[in-house]
């Protein structure tokens, strides 16, 4: 019987590993494969019945990803990337969670993973300098180390709205969608929200639903995919090229390649611009912020790229009114960037409409519907794309504690504080991959995991061979990385709006921008120069002085952990 199929598992208590992981997503499950590697033993724990994280619990009709299939996809093996074949240019959820399986099973990983189980708390002994992990399936185990590979977003936003405990409809959430699906034919629709979720899934309900009604408070930019079925051809030259192609792709500031324009915008006379701005339109994806290179650093450039695209919204919906609520007056690609397919187009279809709550907010939900100002909608679904608690929302509902009783929800209750996006002071031997202060969320996820999982590794065997007990960064140089985070951050244009990059989405939070806006080089370079220097930045009780790994430099392409 495989783990997964296991609903009744005894729980494991006293059980000791050298590792802890927590989460069976692309971060977990690339762990467990790096420390089987080099003989470490590790114990992952999943809230979900199977791998596969974001992917996992995202089945809303339509969610697909914005990252090139060729590029988001793991590099760590060989045959792997020559053996998988996608079967189009964007990869829908259902074939990324099938390529998620397809890895647990080739890899072995399910037997490593406990599933259906959620951590609830993890503690560091400083006696005996390990974690003590606890779930909610009375699982007590230890890890020398404890890694989260919990996701950035993966705790779902519902608001609270008045009255929802008593709504007789329907109510879905898109980022934990009934794995039977949903069938929309000849209802009444209601979505809530107008994000990347939103974007994705409106066109695709629209499409059998008897109506939609879609609740929009901030408009968002979204730009064509213009997704296809794979070039075979094109497949067969990066296969036959992937490791150049993947080392060409982590010198560029999101960790993928897309055409880029080094020139200013303003550089370029308003014609010719306005070609230009054409051409990336007609190639679509992500990739239009690299149409020219100070689109998020300078307004006025930016000013015309949004321009631009409110203009191909007014050309493409027909009822003015609806396009100019459609079209956002903020920063052009401050909130994520949407990518779509047919979203501007639904709305001309006549069973189609487009409520703004900017002004009036959703007052309540009622038993049959909602209500906004003075008018009450009947529905037979809610769709509630309202996003997530993003970044550190998953970490939150753990209670993690350090050093002194001090849990990391109180250390962070000002903003996350991390030393690369990987360690926090005074959370001894405890790691995130992908956390807040690193790439992650502006980055490919996958080379972000890679190289973070990969990171981590490697310091775990040198702790090994030095004898070491624990490690954990010092507070003067967490300060500074907070620091660079936060300098490089209002640089960008991307810090001016209340996205949910600074936490703006969620009542409470505080406002501080939380990936790393650096670009994946640059970070990239700053955690090869932390190893190199025998993790100098890092105080390390016990053992011999700790020595830089010996597989550097990772400048292009960082080597994979097989053997110390
Ligand atoms: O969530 P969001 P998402 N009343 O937070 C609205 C990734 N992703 O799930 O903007 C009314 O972007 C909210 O309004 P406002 C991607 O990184 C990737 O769509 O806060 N409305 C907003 O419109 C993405 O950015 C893909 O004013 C309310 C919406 O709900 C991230 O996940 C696909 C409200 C939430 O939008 C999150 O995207 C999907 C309220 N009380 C997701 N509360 C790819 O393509 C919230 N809203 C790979």
């Amino acid at each position: 019987m495989s783990p997964r199929a296991d609903p009744d598992r005894p729980p494991e208590t006293d059980v000791e590993f050298d590792v802890v992981v927590i989460g069976g997503g692309f971060g977990g499950m690339y762990m467990l494969h790096r420390l089987r590697g080099v003989g470490m033993s590790a114990r992952a724990f999943e809230v979900a019945d199977d791998v596969g994280g974001t992917w996992y619990w995202n089945r809303y009709p339509g969610a697909r990803c914005d990252v090139e299939s060729m590029q988001y996809s793991y590099s760590f093996s060989e045959d792997l990337e020559q053996d998988w074949s996608w079967s189009e240019k964007y990869a829908s959820q259902p074939e990324i969670l099938e390529y998620a399986r397809h890895v647990a099973d080739r890899f072995e990983l399910r037997r490593d993973i406990r599933f259906r189980t959620r951590v609830t708390t993890a503690s560091f002994d400083e006696r005996a300098h390990r974690w003590t992990v606890e779930t909610d399936r009375g699982d007590r185990v230890t890890g020398r180390f404890l890694v989260s590979a919990v996701g950035c977003l993966s705790a779902a936003n519902l608001p609270a709205f008045e009255g929802m405990d008593d709504c007789q409809v329907p109510i879905l959430h898109t980022g934990q969608w009934p794995h039977r699906g949903f069938d929309f034919s000849g209802l009444r629709v209601g979505v809530i929200g107008t994000g990347s979720s939103a974007i994705q899934s409106i066109p695709v309900i629209a499409r059998d639903a008897k109506s939609v009604v879609v609740f929009q408070r901030t408009p968002n930019y979204a730009v064509p995919a213009r997704n296809t079925p794979m070039n075979r051809d094109y497949e067969r030259r990066v296969k036959a090229s992937y490791p150049d192609f993947r080392a060409l792709a982590r010198t560029r500031m999101p960790a993928f390649l897309f055409q880029y324009d080094k020139r200013s915008a303003l550089e370029v006379p308003p014609a010719a611009r306005e070609r230009h701005y054409e051409d990336y339109w007609r190639r679509g994806g992500l990739g239009f912020l690299g149409a020219f290179s100070d689109l998020l650093l300078n307004q006025a450039s930016n000013d015309s790229a949004a321009e631009f695209v409110r203009g191909k919204i007014r050309s493409v919906v027909k009822d003015p009114t609806v396009a100019r609520l459609l079209s956002p007056s903020n920063v052009f690609g401050c909130k994520r960037l949407c990518v779509d397919t047919g979203y501007y187009e639904t709305f001309n279809l006549p069973h189609v409409s487009l409520v703004d709550v900017s002004e009036t907010p959703i007052r309540r939900f009622t038993e049959t519907g909602l209500a906004v100002a003075d008018r009450h909608y009947d529905f037979d679904a809610i769709v509630c794309a309202t996003g997530f608690a993003a970044m550190t929302g998953s970490l939150d509902r753990i209670r993690i504690t350090g050093r002194n009783g001090m849990t990391l929800k109180e250390k962070w209750k000002a903003g996350p504080r991390t030393y690369l996006g990987l360690t926090s002071a005074g959370f001894p031997n405890f790691f995130t991959v992908t956390g807040p202060g690193s790439p992650s969320v502006l980055a490919n996820m996958m080379p972000a995991i890679e190289q973070h999982v990969d990171w981590i590794t490697h310091c775990l065997l040198r702790m090994e061979e030095a004898g070491a007990r624990t490690i954990e960064p010092m507070v003067a140089n967490e300060d500074d990385w907070v620091g660079h985070v936060n300098d490089v951050a209002s640089e960008s244009l991307r810090s001016t709006c209340s996205s949910w990059y600074i936490g703006a989405n969620i009542p409470g939070r505080p406002r501080v921008f939380m990936p790393y806006i650096g670009g994946f080089p640059a970070y990239l370079e700053r955690c090869n120069a932390e190893a190199e220097s025998g993790y100098a930045g890092f105080t390390i009780e016990g053992g011999a002085p700790v020595t830089p790994p010996r597989t550097f430099p990772w400048t292009t392409r960082w080597t994979a952990v097989t053997s110390n």
